[in-house]
């Protein structure tokens, strides 16, 4: 088992170095640690997938370093602004303020409850941050660092504002999904624009959204390219490979300016002159929000912010990471006074039951509600989440694997060595710390007192690198050693004699002293991870808090001879089979089910009445090929097409510029119904008609021979 574990450790580091093992880490010295985790869209309440994601992780890795007193700063807070916020407040009917103010105070609840422990959980809609975000704005327009451009972009016409991609509505051009949003279709995952829809739609007023010019502020990412190359992917060669590839990736792709204004009532005004209904862009604000709840939290928040000797680090999901990455350590860069991340340990997605997570299709574990039905049991989420945290790549939750972790880990492992140890203290010791007899230490002791110290410099090592879970692994194994060294040294054997021999006793207290030590050193390494149960320890144990000081793990002298101990309480309670059945029938009776059916039924065609042969034969069908292509001005759905005929070029208006661009159906063959009567359609002549298939979704396609063909070749 150990030797499995060190080997994936080292595996790891090997890995990550990428042939410069460390170089980054042990060459710098910090003197303060800024960590902060992604500030959640106060949209809604969070689940476990986020607390996997990022909060466990962030939490544990500060619990770690102010147990071995850094000087560290760990900051939070909700992030207010955006259109997640204007569309959940558009589908409850509320203003947006109220919907902030709903969720971020549930959200701060089930945080503090879960022992996040932020040094300030703040919010973006705080005036403080207002200040900042907007200070900041202003010092890169004063730099000249923006580019002022000129775009067209959709319009409402009915509710009088621009749309943001989230607002359009279409169908998707990939799988026909009527329902696909401007930035993404939920159902292929396709990332989209939205000049991609077709039959684009405003989810305000239904109405087909027009283009209109606006003009913006742009951040010229493709200007960082050089530093950010330099910084990531020579200077960072230690960051996770999820996160180093996904840095690689974009930045192979090259950079692009990006909008950092938006057109909206919602969120920090652009301070600017003839800057009317525009707003900051949500993520140039929200990873400012990190500076302003820092500057709300202490007067020394430049230290942590522009002294090149603090260790920053953003804790994030696997979503976040390009803004984290690149675009906010370019905007710091722009900026010129603060400090780049030193790390981004973004972690990867948690699915449930085998099911990717969907807020919408409510296909979440909920934390207010998880704390509701499991009370008394934060530690046994956050130990799952972290025992099987997606650290590496997506992972599944499964309410079988919680029941199982409980019981056969927290419960059978951990919680049961140190009930025996206590137990057995109270019966053979009399509830009193026994003397240590060094003259009769033998092997088993040796090795255990090797593994205690071994432990915390393993696990120190996996949580400077971020990994969480072979670290909670290593401390699981080492309550896993305790349980087999009082398993073999079986002390209830030697006594319950009337008298039992002087050298027995000996035995039996060197083997309770061990115990007693590894139950101590067990409260000081897992309390990061699990803090309550640490705490219930130390209450047992009758010691003070600062026992847990990361520099007293690994000794065997921490509870002195003599000392009378409490009644053991469990750490851990069994999860029954009927919990985890109810939290299936929730999960299963709460969520929508998803659109299975990826082309939608169609219904019963209309018939048309029967027609002779003659009827048919009056149509002269022919193939032709476009030649040219253009949008008829002031119109969403026609375009002038020029078809050749082989014998002549026709002039063609056809209904189809919502599914095709103009150029790119240049050169395509189509079937062309040739002999129908001349029509003027916005003052052009149309000379025929091209034929479509129209799916139940109403998407086109061209009907057109299944190899080249002469144009003008008769069709029938
Ligand atoms: N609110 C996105 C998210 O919750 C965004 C993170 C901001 S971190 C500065 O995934
Ligand atoms: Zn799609």
């Amino acid at each position: 088992m150990r030797f499995g574990l060190y080997a994936l450790g080292l595996f790891h580091v090997f890995l990550h170095s990428r042939g410069a093992p460390l170089r980054h880490q042990t060459m710098k010295e910090f003197n303060r640690i800024l960590v902060t985790a992604a500030l959640p869209y106060a949209n809604g309440p969070v689940h476990i997938g986020h607390l996997a994601g990022c909060y466990i992780p962030a939490d544990i890795y500060v619990r770690y370093q102010r147990a071995r007193k850094k000087d560290i700063l760990f900051i939070g807070g909700s992030d207010e602004h955006g259109v997640p916020i204007t569309i959940r407040a558009m589908k409850e009917g509320i203003t947006p303020q109220q919907v902030v103010d709903k969720y971020h105070a549930l959200i701060k609840k089930s945080f503090e409850q879960m022992f996040i422990s932020f040094d300030i959980y703040s919010r973006t809609s705080n005036p403080v941050h207002h200040e900042t975000a907007a200070g900041f704005f202003r010092k890169l327009y004063d730099d000249h660092v923006f580019e002022e451009k000129e775009t067209e972009q959709y319009y409402d016409e009915t509710a009088k504002t621009f749309l943001a991609d989230r607002y359009i509505t279409g169908t998707c051009p990939v799988c026909s999904n009527p329902n696909a949003f401007g930035d993404q279709c939920e159902r292929c995952g396709s990332s989209l624009s939205p000049d991609q829809l077709i039959h684009p739609r405003s989810t305000l007023s239904d109405a087909v959204p027009v283009k209109r010019k606006t003009r913006h502020w742009y951040f010229p990412l493709q200007h960082y390219e050089i530093f950010l190359k330099e910084w990531i992917l020579n200077g960072h060669t230690e960051w996770k490979n999820n996160v180093y590839g996904q840095c690689k990736s974009w930045l192979d792709n090259g950079l692009q300016p990006r909008a950092m204004t938006r057109d909206s009532n919602w969120g920090i005004p652009v301070p600017l002159p003839h800057a009317e209904g525009k707003v900051l862009y949500v993520w140039f604000d929200a990873p400012i929000g990190y500076i302003s709840a820092t500057r709300e939290l202490t007067p020394k928040w430049a230290d942590y912010w522009q002294q090149p000797d603090t260790k920053l680090v953003h804790f994030i999901g696997k979503d976040n990471i390009v803004f984290h990455c690149i675009i906010f350590p370019a905007m710091l860069k722009a900026h010129g006074h603060y400090v780049l991340p030193d790390n981004v340990p973004a972690n990867e997605f948690l699915n449930i039951e085998g099911e990717k997570v969907s807020t919408s299709r409510n296909w979440a574990v909920w934390v207010h509600e998880y704390l509701e039905d499991f009370p008394g049991c934060e530690d046994v989420l956050r130990y799952v989440l972290c025992a099987n945290a997606p650290e590496t790549k997506d992972n599944d939750f499964t309410w079988k694997d919680f029941q199982d972790r409980n019981n056969s880990e927290l419960v059978s492992i951990f919680g049961n060595f140190v009930n025996r140890t206590f137990v057995l203290m109270h019966k053979l010791s009399k509830g009193k710390v026994p003397v240590w007899h060094e003259k009769i230490r033998d092997e088993a002791d040796t090795e255990l007192i090797r593994q205690i110290e071994h432990t915390k410099i393993t696990v120190e090592n996996l949580l400077e690198t971020y990994k969480f879970r072979d670290a909670l692994y290593t401390i699981m194994d080492l309550a896993r050693k305790g349980n087999k060294y009082l398993q073999d040294k079986e002390p209830w054997k030697k006594a319950g004699k009337e008298t039992t021999a002087a050298a027995d006793q000996e035995k039996i207290d060197n083997c309770l002293y061990l115990c007693l030590q590894l139950t101590a050193n067990l409260s000081i390494l897992i309390n990061p991870f699990l803090p309550a149960t640490s705490r219930k320890m130390l209450y047992m144990m009758k010691v003070v808090e600062r026992m847990l000081d990361w520099e007293h793990a690994g000794k065997i002298d921490l509870l002195k001879t003599g000392y009378s101990l409490r009644a053991p309480e469990l750490l851990f309670r069994k999860i029954e089979d009927e919990e985890i059945k109810k939290q299936m029938e929730k999960l299963h009776q709460n969520s929508v089910k998803p659109n299975t059916v990826v082309e939608t039924a169609p219904p019963p065609p209309e018939k048309k009445p029967e027609i002779r042969f003659e009827d048919f034969d009056k149509m002269e069908l022919r193939t032709g090929m476009i030649l040219a292509a253009e949008k008829v001005a002031k119109t969403d759905k026609l375009l002038k097409l020029v078809v050749d005929l082989g014998f002549e070029k026709r002039t063609i208006v056809s209904g189809i510029a919502l599914h095709f661009n103009a150029e790119d159906i240049i050169g395509r063959q189509v079937v062309v119904v040739a002999n129908l009567a001349p029509r003027k359609m916005k003052g052009i002549e149309s000379n025929g008609m091209i034929l479509m298939a129209e799916d139940a979704n109403g998407r086109l396609i061209f009907v057109a021979p299944d190899e080249k063909i002469r144009a003008g070749s008769e069709v029938r």
